[in-house]
C-alpha cells in the first residue's frame, strides 16, 4: 500500500479539524484534514509516511486538549508537584502507545482501514525517540507513563538531543555506530514553546556586590528553549509534560559585522556553540573539549529545569503578594535520576540567594527539602567525578557553593562525630588528592538530599551496608529502597495484545491493565489444559512474528519450535554476555561430538542476543564480533543447526524489545552478583511468561521470591561471596571447570574465525598482566551456569511443566509494575497526592 493518492480520498468522509474525534469516520476525517492543511510533504501522495504524519498530527490536537486540561487543573488546584530530573529517556515509538491510551485503538484500526490502511503498517513507519543508553533510560520512560496514569503532578525534564543513541550496523568488523536521526524529518509529538526560554550562563566569573552578596556574571549565555512532548495516562485525562530543553542562541549574537565582512564561521561561533549542547547524547569524553561538553549538558538540564520550575512557583502564588520561600518544598519535590542532575543542588542554592535574596540558612533548608537523589549502580567508574578545576572554569559561583556545602560538612562531623573523623577524606564531597582533585557528585547528593534511594532491595541493602554506609550512621533515615517497575502497557497490552487478551479472558477483567497485582489471579488456572493450549497459542504466534523479524532484519532462517533464549541489555562485562557465548561454543562442540541420533535427542536452541557497546569500549566490542563469528559458524553447519542457531540481534532498542520479548521463552541476566543495581528487562520478560535463567543479583532476588524458586533457573556466587572467590581467583586457588577450559580453548583454536580472541579471553584468567584477573567470575560461575542451562534443556522438554512455569511467571510479575513504584516514591519520597482532572 504505498503511494496513495491524497486525491483519492473517499468522498463520504468530511475532512474535519476535529480534536474530540473518537469515532472512526470522524478520525478519518481529521487524518484527511491534517494531511491536507498541515501538509509537510508534496501533496499527491498519501503513503504510509505521511499517513504516519497526519495520524500522528490527529491525536496530537487530543493530547493538546488534554494536556491543557490538565495544566490547567493543577494550576488551579495547586498540588505539591514533583519534577523528575533525568539526562536520558527511552521513549521508543509512541503512536501504538497514544492510541493504547487513549482507548482508541478499534476506531483508530477502522478509520486508517478507511484510507487503505493497516493501523499496525502505519505504526511501522516510526522511528525510535532513543534520548538514552539502557535501563536508567527507559525507566524513566515508564515512570513518566505511570505518574500520568496514576494522576500525579509530576512531570519529566531532559535534553531534547538532535541525535539520540546511536544507530548500531553489525558489518564485518562487528560494531560500527552511525548518528542516528529521529528528527530527520520532525517529531510530530513535540510542541515547541516559544514562551518558555530561559538564559543559562557558563563560565564567567563571581561578582561581589558592596553588600557583600555575590553574583555570577559574564561568560557566554545561551537560551534554554522549552519542548512539551505529552505524556497521556492510561484511560485517565490526565496527560503530563515530558519537558525537554533545545540550546539556542540568542539574535544579537550573530556578529553582523564580522559577517558581512565574510568571516562566517566566526560570526556565528556562539550560535554553533549553542548547538553543539543538545547535538548527541553523551558525547565522548576522553578529552577535555568532551568532559567540558558532557558537564554544560548537565547543568543546562538544571538551570533551565530549576527557573522553569520556580517561575511556576511563584506564578501558582493565590494572589497575596509574594510566596514565602519556605513553603518551596511544599509545592515541589525534585528527583535527580542518578547524579547527572546533581548541578540542581547548587544551581537551587544559587538561584535563592543570589537571585532571591535568601540567606545561606535559609536556602539551604529549603534545598535540602526539595531534592532527593536516586543511585542506580555501584560501579566505581559509573559514579561521576568531576575535575575541581574544569568545574571552576564553567561554574565558578556554583564551585564556591560546593565548597561552602563541604566546608559546613565537614564541620559538622568534626564537632559531632569525632569517631567519624579518619573517615572524613571519603566522606567529604571535595577530593583535595593533588594528584587529581575531584568533586565527588554522588558525595554531594547524599549530604545534600532529604532522601536517597536504590533500585531493589539488593541494591538497597549494598548501598546501605557498603557504598553509604558512613553516612548511614549519620542519616539513618535518610536510605529507602524503591525496586524498579515497568509500565504494564506498553510491555504487555500494547507489545502482547494475544496473551493481553487472554489474561483478560480468564480474569475476567482488564483491569489487571492498571493494577498488575491481580495477575496472581492466574495462578489457579497455571494447570488448566485449555488455558495453557491458549497460552501456548499466544506464544507460538509471538514467535513466528519475531522469527519473520530476525530473517528479515540478518537472513538468517530460525526454527519457530525451538526454544527461543534471549538476552538483549548494554553490552558489558558485568553482564556477562561473554559467559553465554561460552555457554553457546560449548554446546555447539558438543553437538560436533555427537553421533547424529544423539543430537536428536537434543533440545534446539535458537540463541539471541542483542545490545548497544559504547563506541569506545573495546572489550564490549569484542565480544558482539564473537557473537556474530560464532553465529556465522554455527549457523551455516549443516550438521548442527537444526539444533542450534545463534543470532546478533542488531540495533538493540525499544521497538525491538517491543518484539523479542513477546516471543521468547528464555532469558538470561546472568551479571556478576552485586553489580546489577535492578534490571528491568528482567521484569518485562517474566511478565510476558518468559522463564529466568539468572543469578542472585539485582531485582532477580524479587522476581524469584515472586514467581516461586521452582519457576526460576538459578545459579552462581551470591553477592556476599564476590569479594572471597575475587581473592581466592587472584591467589591462584581456583581450580577452573573442565567445561570452562574446555569452551576457551576452542574458542582459540581459530574455528570461528582469524579475528585475534586473545585479548578478550585472557580477561578471564586469574593471572595475566591484563589486569583484573576475570573480575566478573565468570570461570567461577561457569560450572553452574552449564547446570542450569541442562536443567533448562530438560524442563523444556515437559511441555505441560514448561507452560506451567510460564504462566506462573506472569501470574507473580504484579509487583513489578512502574505503577507500584511510582506509588511509592509519591508516597515515600515526594509527599505528593494525586490530582485527577475531573
Ligand atoms: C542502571 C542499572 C540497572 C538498572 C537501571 C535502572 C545505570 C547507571 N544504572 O541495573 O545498571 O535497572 O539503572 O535503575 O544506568
Amino acid at each position: 500500500a504505498n503511494g496513495k493518492a491524497a486525491t483519492g480520498f473517499p468522498e463520504k468522509i468530511s475532512e474535519k479539524a476535529n480534536p474530540e474525534a473518537n469515532e472512526a469516520t470522524e478520525i478519518a476525517g481529521n487524518i484527511i484534514y491534517h494531511a491536507k492543511y498541515s501538509p509537510h510533504f508534496s501533496p499527491l501522495k498519501f503513503g504510509p509516511e505521511q499517513a504516519l504524519y497526519a495520524t500522528a498530527e490527529s491525536l496530537r490536537d487530543r493530547l493538546i486538549q488534554l494536556w491543557n486540561e490538565t495544566y490547567l487543573h493543577f494550576h488551579k488546584v495547586d498540588p505539591k508537584q514533583t519534577y523528575y530530573l533525568s539526562m536520558e529517556y527511552l521513549q521508543g515509538r509512541a503512536l501504538t502507545n497514544a492510541i493504547g491510551n487513549l482507548d482508541l485503538q478499534g476506531p483508530y484500526a477502522d478509520a486508517l482501514r478507511k484510507l487503505g490502511y493497516e493501523l499496525e503498517e502505519i505504526a511501522e513507519q516510526e522511528k525510535d525517540a532513543a534520548l538514552g543508553n539502557g535501563g536508567l533510560g527507559r525507566l524513566a520512560s515508564c515512570f513518566l507513563d505511570s505518574m500520568a496514569t496514576l494522576n500525579l503532578p509530576a512531570w519529566g525534564y531532559g535534553l531534547r538531543y538532535r541525535h539520540g543513541l546511536f544507530k548500531q550496523l553489525i558489518t564485518k568488523k562487528g560494531q560500527e555506530e552511525v548518528a542516528e536521526d529521529w528528527l530527520e524529518k520532525f517529531s510530530p509529538w513535540e510542541i515547541v514553546r516559544h514562551d518558555v526560554v530561559f538564559p543559562v550562563r557558563f563560565f564567567g566569573s563571581v561578582q561581589i556586590n558592596p553588600d557583600g552578596s555575590r553574583k555570577w556574571v559574564g561568560g557566554d549565555v545561551v537560551q534554554a528553549l522549552a519542548y512539551d512532548v505529552p505524556i497521556p495516562g492510561f484511560k485517565t485525562k490526565n496527560t503530563i509534560s515530558l519537558r525537554l530543553w533545545e540550546a539556542k542562541a540568542r539574535a544579537d549574537d550573530l556578529d553582523l559585522f564580522q559577517f558581512n565582512e565574510g568571516e562566517y564561521e566566526l560570526a556565528a561561533q556562539l550560535h554553533s556553540r549553542a548547538q553543539q549542547i543538545c547535538t548527541v547524547l553523551y558525547p565522548g569524553d576522553a578529552t577535555e573539549n568532551g568532559k567540558l561538553l558532557r558537564l554544560k549538558q548537565q547543568f543546562f538540564l538544571c538551570s533551565a529545569s530549576l527557573q522553569d520550575i520556580i517561575s511556576r512557583f511563584n506564578e501558582r502564588s493565590t494572589g497575596e503578594g509574594t510566596r514565602k520561600w519556605s513553603e518551596f518544598p511544599s509545592k515541589v519535590a525534585v528527583q535527580m535520576n542518578d547524579t547527572h542532575p546533581t548541578l540542581a543542588i547548587p544551581e537551587l542554592m544559587r538561584l535563592l540567594m543570589d537571585d532571591n535574596g535568601l540567606g545561606w540558612d535559609e536556602a539551604w533548608d529549603v534545598t535540602s527539602k526539595t531534592v532527593a537523589y536516586t543511585n542506580h549502580t555501584v560501579l566505581p567508574e559509573a559514579l561521576e567525578k568531576w575535575s575541581q578545576s574544569l568545574m571552576w572554569k564553567l561554574l565558578p559561583r556554583h564551585m564556591e557553593i560546593i565548597e561552602e556545602i563541604d566546608k559546613r560538612f565537614v564541620q559538622t562531623i568534626r564537632s559531632t562525630r569525632v569517631d567519624l573523623e579518619d573517615k572524613l577524606s571519603s566522606l567529604s564531597i571535595l577530593d583535595h588528592n593533588p594528584q587529581k582533585p575531584v568533586v565527588r557528585m554522588a558525595n554531594l547528593c547524599v549530604v545534600s538530599s532529604h532522601t536517597v534511594n536504590g533500585v531493589a532491595q539488593l541494591h538497597s541493602d549494598i548501598l546501605k551496608d557498603e557504598l553509604f554506609a558512613d553516612y548511614v550512621s549519620i542519616w539513618p533515615n535518610k536510605f529507602q529502597n524503591k525496586t524498579n517497575g515497568i509500565t504494564p502497557r506498553r510491555w504487555l497490552r500494547f507489545c502482547s495484545p494475544e496473551l493481553s487478551d487472554i489474561i483478560t479472558k480468564w480474569l475476567k477483567t482488564d483491569k489487571w491493565i492498571t493494577d498488575l497485582d491481580l495477575l496472581t489471579g492466574l495462578r489457579q488456572f497455571a494447570d488448566n489444559e485449555e488455558l495453557q493450549s491458549e497460552w501456548a497459542s499466544a506464544k507460538a504466534a509471538n514467535k513466528q512474528r519475531l522469527a519473520q523479524y530476525i530473517e528479515r532484519v540478518t537472513g538468517v532462517s530460525i526454527d519457530p519450535n525451538s526454544l527461543f533464549d534471549i538476552q538483549v541489555k548494554r553490552i558489558h562485562e558485568y553482564k556477562r554476555q561473554l559467559m553465554n557465548i561460552l555457554g553457546v561454543i560449548y554446546r555447539f562442540k558438543k553437538l560436533k561430538e555427537m553421533k547424529p541420533e544423539e543430537r536428536k535427542k537434543t533440545t534446539p536452541r535458537t540463541i539471541m542476543i542483542g545490545g548497544k557497546a559504547f563506541a569506545t569500549y573495546t572489550n564490549a566490542k569484542r565480544i558482539v564480533k564473537l557473537v556474530n563469528d560464532v553465529g556465522d559458524v554455527v549457523n551455516s553447519d549443516p550438521e548442527v543447526n537444526e539444533y542450534l542457531k545463534v543470532v546478533f540481534v542488531p540495533n538493540y532498542n525499544v521497538t525491538v524489545a517491543e518484539m523479542l520479548i513477546p516471543g521468547s521463552e528464555l532469558s538470561q541476566h546472568i551479571s556478576t552478583a552485586g553489580m546489577e543495581a535492578s534490571g528491568t528487562s528482567n521484569m518485562k520478560f517474566a511478565l510476558n511468561g518468559c522463564l529466568i535463567i539468572g543469578t542472585l543479583d539485582g531485582a532477580n532476588v524479587e522476581i524469584r521470591e515472586e514467581i516461586g524458586e521452582e519457576n526460576f533457573f538459578l545459579f552462581g556466587a551470591t553477592a556476599d561471596q564476590v569479594p572471597r572467590l575475587r581473592k581466592e581467583r587472584e591467589d591462584g586457588l581456583f581450580k577452573p571447570d573442565p567445561r570452562f577450559e574446555e569452551a576457551k580453548q576452542f574458542a582459540k583454536s581459530g574455528v570461528f574465525g582469524t579475528y585475534d580472541y586473545g585479548p578478550l579471553l585472557d580477561s578471564l584468567e586469574g593471572n595475566t598482566g591484563y589486569g583484573r584477573g576475570d573480575y566478573f567470575l565468570v570461570g567461577y560461575d561457569f560450572a553452574s551456569y552449564m547446570d542450569a542451562q541442562a536443567k533448562v534443556d530438560e524442563a523444556y522438554k515437559d511441555r505441560k511443566r514448561w507452560l506451567k512455569m510460564s504462566i506462573m511467571s506472569t501470574a507473580g510479575s504484579g509487583k513489578f509494575s512502574s505503577d507500584r513504584t511510582i506509588a511509592q516514591y509519591a508516597k515515600e519520597i515526594w509527599n505528593i497526592e494525586a490530582c485527577p482532572v475531573p
